[in-house]
């Protein structure tokens, strides 16, 4: 039997570029090389798609500069001739150079031009599998006002927010802001579209609100204003199930700084930059009834978006017992020390078997409207 190749599709145009290489080189020293043969591509900043080395390898995001696809070397484009996925490898002013069938491709790429279902769409121009979200559930995973729409149309349990469109914002600020007074502070302003956590912050009063606004504006034009919740934070894992058996369930883990307290809100520094100021304690010290309300409600959330793959839902868990859902993120955090990875991990999931879960799921994929 030919050997199954795997394509991991990272780098890219978003702010997020430095955590995704830090994420295939992740990937890429576990994914199981006795049953696939791994291509490695590189999307630089420039968009310029190029075939990735060994340098991939010795990355990380501690110390020294942040790793990043260099554009220039040898051209990467993917076509879809006659049947098959034919990865072509390019080199300026020569004749394409076939590479290979690829059989899956995993796109570990965030934010705009990546997370919001546009790989995924040219994926599925080229008739190309790949590992996680569709278009859609991409779209509604990047978009934090449409996919409280959705969780409220399944009846999940929503904090209270309102969405601020740039048309509002430019035509009637004094609106916008009396519909913020009307959620009480404090409140977080947040870009509607953008990865990880850049952009937000923390109001405390009216006094604060346009420079949030402003600074969230840089990110997206849509925003989200979200009045602030008093809880602790409780993240779980959700995998597709094989066949057409539901969704798996992770233990839940709870996010906690190194210093024990329980923090609402980090951002993108305090994730990223410093890992290890975050802790995850998995599973979460809560009563049995809660641990599985938490689960349930988690492969609810899944299903609400029409996720595919992999998803880690958040939620807020109140002194009251009260379940309140973030938000999904289809595309979440993937070294293996991310959230995700670790709490599989804490439910006796190895990472390794996580990867080669998620290329099976892909593989084995029914597609309709074929
Ligand atoms: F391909 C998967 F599995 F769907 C996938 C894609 C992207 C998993 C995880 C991610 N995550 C990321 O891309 C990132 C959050 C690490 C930013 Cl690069």
């Amino acid at each position: 039997t030919p050997r199954i190749r795997v394509a991991i599709l990272f780098g890219g145009r978003s702010s997020e570029h430095a955590v995704s290489c830090v994420t295939a080189a992740g990937v890429l020293g576990a994914i199981d090389r006795g049953k696939y043969d791994v291509v490695a591509i590189g999307i630089a900043k420039n968009g310029q798609w190029v075939l990735a080395g060994d340098e991939v390898s010795g990355w990380s995001l501690a110390g020294g500069a942040l790793p990043e696809v260099k554009a220039g070397g040898q051209s990467v484009s993917l076509a879809h001739l006659g049947g098959g996925h034919q990865l072509v490898v390019q080199e300026a002013a020569q004749v394409p150079q076939e590479l290979g069938v690829v059989d899956v491709v995993f796109p570990l790429l965030h934010g705009p031009w990546g997370e919001d279902g546009t790989i995924q769409g040219m994926l599925e121009l080229s008739d190309t599998r790949y590992v996680g979200a569709g278009v859609l559930a991409s779209a509604i995973g990047m978009d934090k006002h449409f996919m409280k729409v959705v969780f409220e149309a399944a009846g999940l349990a929503v904090g209270p927010f309102i969405a601020v469109t740039d048309r509002e914002w430019t035509v009637n600020p004094g609106r916008v802001r009396d519909r913020v007074s009307a959620l009480g502070f404090p409140v977080f302003v947040k870009p509607a579209r953008a990865g990880s956590s850049m952009g937000i912050s923390k109001v405390d009063s009216v006094d604060g609100l346009d420079a949030a606004i402003a600074a969230a504006r840089e990110h997206d034009l849509k925003l989200v204003i979200e009045a602030g919740i008093v809880g602790r934070e409780i993240e779980i894992a959700v995998l597709e199930g094989r066949g057409s058996a539901a969704p798996r369930v992770s233990l839940p883990g709870e996010v906690t700084m190194m210093d024990g307290t329980h923090h609402a809100f980090y951002d993108f520094e305090a994730k990223y930059v410093h890992g290890d100021a975050v802790t995850l304690s998995c599973p979460a010290d809560m009563p049995e009834v809660d641990l599985a309300r938490i689960r349930e409600q988690a492969a609810l959330a899944f299903d609400a978006v029409g996720a595919e793959g992999l998803s880690r839902v958040d939620f807020f868990y109140t002194a009251a017992g009260d379940l309140i859902i973030n938000e999904i993120n289809t595309m979440p955090g993937f070294t293996p020390s991310s959230m995700y990875p670790q709490m599989w991990a804490a439910s006796g999931l190895s990472y390794r078997d996580l990867i080669d879960e998620l290329v099976q799921l892909a593989l084995t994929r029914k597609v309709g409207l074929r």
